[in-house]
């Protein structure tokens, strides 16, 4: 019998621009739906200190605890397992995820505290496993997992991916703090289908979710849209590899949502071949207002060398097409790729702003060789050195790789010179603030960035929950938030007491900071973490 399940969230940078945990909310999802009881500790919107971890398994007593990551927040993971086992011995300690799926081995051990992965997705190999969970013996017959054995590592069967995506209970998200994340305006994602069929040599996407794609009935993902939206979430992300990969798919979702009236913003992902004016017309009417395209690079050869199956024509028709519909066109490039030269740099360089002449908005990472992927595993055969297996390097933002022809030196340049001009631009728009000559949209987009640090500050250091209660005298609301601005502005000497106040009723205003009016006549103050459909 399945009880208690804590499953936690290492923190990662505001920077990555984080949505709630979907991967945590499904198997939540499964597991309550089989009769467990799950807690959720968030680490990206929740701060943690020395204590949280043994704080949190005194509260929840939990009998199994799970821990997600991605390659640059393994380490923190594997540094939160330990605090379990720390607090409590016979908690049976798990992690899941892209990292460790791929790094069974070596996570094992480097992390004795850990008694299991499980890879892949991970919905059915959980219940299994907590089914067994006194019974290490049986852990055996269960696919998907890896765990130590007598002396070595044993990785069960790879297990087959969920052939019924409507048969899996809905992500919980009820258990997630939602209420941070539109506090900070942060996007909510949601999937339509799982898989790809592609096989490019630096993403881990598809052997995580395997290259057949299953696809959710179009109801049911309008259903999940309408629900997020009702809970105040304006901007929504389908998260899915290949959105726009199977076009009824997409266009039965596009309908459904047109046809219930729903007023959202949304984006999604999708490869440049995959779309037509007439698809990305019919997005733009659902609300969609930008599609990010996976670029990647410049230089044909490169393309063809990663296996990214796309032509640099159909990139730029692809932008063209959007420029039609009326919808934003994003581009991610990875520099550094194999085969990459000072010459394929400057391509790529030119292509992107080529491109952005024509309506792209592009960015940039540096290679990461994610451990499961062509690259990751087999760098030789791609020509790269791999200059750091030290994960929490692995954000992609500094070089980690080196190609014959290309050094970390020149990499790091390029991402240095990319983060100063932006810097740059974000300087020039607060210059033009002083004088009055900002845009209005400028304006906003600053004020927004900067609510949504100040607010994940507060969040971060704890410092709301630890001011001391305010507005002794029954003063107005206001007024409350005025001495609340005063209290905390010690813990963030970067920011004005303007600009904290001004995020502080932002918050407010979006109901995501609420006042607590004590029988003292004290007003102390909290964020909204979960949210039903009523707030
Ligand atoms: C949407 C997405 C994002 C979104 C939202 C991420 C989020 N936190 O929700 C944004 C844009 C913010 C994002 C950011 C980043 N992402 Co991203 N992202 C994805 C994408 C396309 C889908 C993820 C998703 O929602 N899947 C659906 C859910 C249901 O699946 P899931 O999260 O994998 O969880 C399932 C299993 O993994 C497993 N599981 C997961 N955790 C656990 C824990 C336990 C205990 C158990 C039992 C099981 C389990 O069970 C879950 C249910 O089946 C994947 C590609 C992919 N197909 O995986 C890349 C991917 C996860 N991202 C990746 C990367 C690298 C990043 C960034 C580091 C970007 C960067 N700088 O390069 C940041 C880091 C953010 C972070 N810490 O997660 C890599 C990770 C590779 C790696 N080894 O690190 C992937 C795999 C893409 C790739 N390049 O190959 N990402
Ligand atoms: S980058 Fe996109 S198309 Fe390529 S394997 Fe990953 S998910 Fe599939």
């Amino acid at each position: 019998m399945i009880n208690h399940v804590l499953l936690i969230n290492p923190a990662y940078p505001l920077s990555e621009t984080p949505s709630p945990p979907l991967g945590l909310a499904y198997l939540a999802g499964a597991l309550e739906a089989a009769g467990a009881t799950v807690d959720i500790l968030d680490l990206v919107v929740m701060p943690k200190t020395a204590d949280t971890i043994a704080e949190a398994i005194d509260a929840f007593q939990p009998d199994a605890v799970g821990v997600t990551a991605v390659t640059m927040t393994a380490e923190s993971a594997f540094d939160i397992i330990r605090e379990v086992k720390q607090a409590a011995p016979d908690v049976l300690t798990m992690m899941g995820g892209p990292h460790a799926t791929f790094t069974t081995a070596e996570t094992l051990a480097a992390v004795p505290e850990l008694d299991v992965i499980v890879r892949g997705e991970g919905e059915q190999t959980l219940l299994d496993l907590l089914a067994e969970r006194r019974r290490p013996g049986r852990w055996a017959t269960i696919p998907g997992l890896a765990f130590r054995n007598g002396g070595g590592i044993q990785e069960t069967a790879w297990r087959k991916p969920v052939d019924d995506l409507d048969n899996l209970p809905a992500p919980a998200r009820h258990g997630l703090p939602l209420g941070r994340y539109r506090t900070l305006g942060m996007p909510v994602s949601v999937t339509t289908s799982r898989g790809c069929p592609f096989q490019c040599a630096f993403c881990v996407g598809r052997r995580m979710v395997g290259a057949r794609v299953r696809y959710r009935q179009p109801l049911r993902v309008v259903d999940e849209i309408e629900t997020l939206a009702a809970l105040g979430f304006r901007q929504i992300n389908l998260a899915d590899d290949l959105f726009t990969a199977n076009p009824r798919h997409c266009r039965a979702i596009c309908d459904d949502i047109i046809r219930r009236g729903l007023h959202i913003r949304w984006s999604s992902f999708a490869r440049v071949d995959t779309v037509s004016v007439d698809l990305l017309t019919r997005m733009r009417e659902a609300g969609c207002h930008a599609v990010s395209f996976g670029m990647e690079s410049g230089n044909q050869d490169i393309l063809k060398r990663v296996r990214k199956k796309i032509t640099l024509k159909q990139a730029e028709t692809a932008v063209t097409m959007c420029r039609q519909a009326g919808l934003e066109a994003h581009a991610s490039f990875i520099l550094g790729l194999p085969g990459e030269t000072p010459e394929t740099l400057d391509q790529t360089m030119a292509f992107a702003r080529r491109l952005r002449d024509q309506g792209l908005s592009y960015g940039f990472h540096l290679l990461a060789p994610f451990p499961g992927t062509a690259i990751g595993d087999h760098p030789e055969d791609f020509d790269l050195r791999v200059l750091s297996r030290h994960w929490p390097d692995y954000h992609a933002n500094r070089a980690i790789c080196e190609t014959r022809n290309v050094d970390r030196g020149r990499l790091d340049a390029m991402a240095v010179e990319w983060e100063t001009r932006l810097k740059d631009y974000l300087d020039d728009i607060g210059r033009r603030m002083l004088t009055g000559d900002a845009r209005e949209e400028e304006i906003q987009q600053i004020r927004n960035m900067e609510r949504t640090v100040i607010l994940h500050e507060l969040m971060m250091t704890g410092a709301l929950e630890t001011a001391a209660p305010v507005n002794g005298n029954g003063a107005s609301p206001a007024a409350a938030i005025e001495s609340l601005t005063r209290q905390v502005s010690a813990c963030l000497p970067d920011w004005s007491d303007d600009k904290i106040h001004d995020a502080l009723n932002h918050a407010r205003d979006r109901n995501g900071l609420r006042p607590t009016h004590r029988t003292d006549g004290h007003t102390s103050w909290h964020w909204v973490d979960y949210l039903s459909e009523a707030q």
